[in-house]
């Protein structure tokens, strides 16, 4: 009942002619996929000229960020206004990287949270534990803390989807084993039954993300709860990326 997602998150990658080479030819290699989403989130700078590229396309076009408000006086921010306008329809919000490197608070990912859902963008909220905390066996109070704050006043209409990272598994080469991966899968599933209710649940796509590559993918993605896959360097070449798209269900 739920349709596979695989995004790429591009990070800080690719300038425009490289972000164009990479989707050409990623458009060439998926074009027969259509049981599926795809995704990619380039850089703020890609994402107009990607956006046009991708027009008539499988492949959809999403960002790695943004701030709450419409518009103003807020100096190096981008607006979820300015990233529709440019053909956007998804935005990842609260990454490791922004909360660890950036200090974004719950708050903030959720004021983020509310108004891409409110301008029609479908808000890719991500969560996970850091290995310290994982250590502690403090998994599911950080998991829970940032899925109830991240998801805080959100409408049971709105479409959004939650991305769990685990950060000792990010960039590092580490994966989380399926089972490992499955196991806070269905608790966040669990989490959304109760904030919601089970119907929603159901229908909510939980992507997994750290170290997704074309030789674990199938692996992980054949959990009953994982519905599709947030990948970050793999996803910068077309041929990596291309093959985490079309695993063999
Ligand atoms: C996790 C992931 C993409 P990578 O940050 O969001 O990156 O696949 O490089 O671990």
């Amino acid at each position: 009942m739920r349709r596979l997602l695989i995004a790429g998150n591009w990070k800080m990658n690719k300038t425009v002619p490289e972000a164009l080479s990479l989707v050409r030819e990623l458009k060439k290699l998926v074009s027969d996929v259509n049981d599926r989403d795809i995704l990619v989130c380039p850089p703020f700078t890609a994402l107009y000229p990607v956006g046009k590229e991708l027009k008539g396309s499988n492949i959809l076009l999403g960002a790695q960020n943004m701030f709450y408000e419409e518009k103003g006086a807020f100096t190096g921010e981008i607006s979820p206004i300015m990233l529709k306008d440019v053909g956007a329809s998804y935005v990842i919000l609260g990454h490791s990287e922004r909360r660890h490197i950036f200090g974004e608070t719950d708050d903030l990912i959720n004021k983020k949270v509310i108004s891409a859902a409110k301008h029609g963008l479908t808000p890719i909220l991500c969560v996970g534990e850091l290995l310290e905390e994982r250590e502690r066996g403090e998994t599911e109070v950080v998991v829970e803390r940032q899925v109830r704050e991240g998801l805080k006043g959100l409408s049971r209409e709105s479409e959004f989807v939650i991305a769990y990272e685990p950060v000792w598994a990010i960039g590092t080469g580490k994966t989380a084993t399926p089972e490992q991966a499955q196991e806070v899968h269905k608790f966040i599933r669990g989490l959304l039954s109760e904030i919601f209710d089970s119907e929603k649940a159901k229908r909510v796509r939980i992507l997994y993300g750290g170290s997704v590559k074309p030789e674990n993918a199938k692996s992980l993605l054949e959990m009953s709860d994982i519905d599709g896959a947030l990948v970050g360097g793999a996803s910068l070449k077309a041929e990596s990326f291309s093959k985490i798209v079309k695993f063999d269900r």
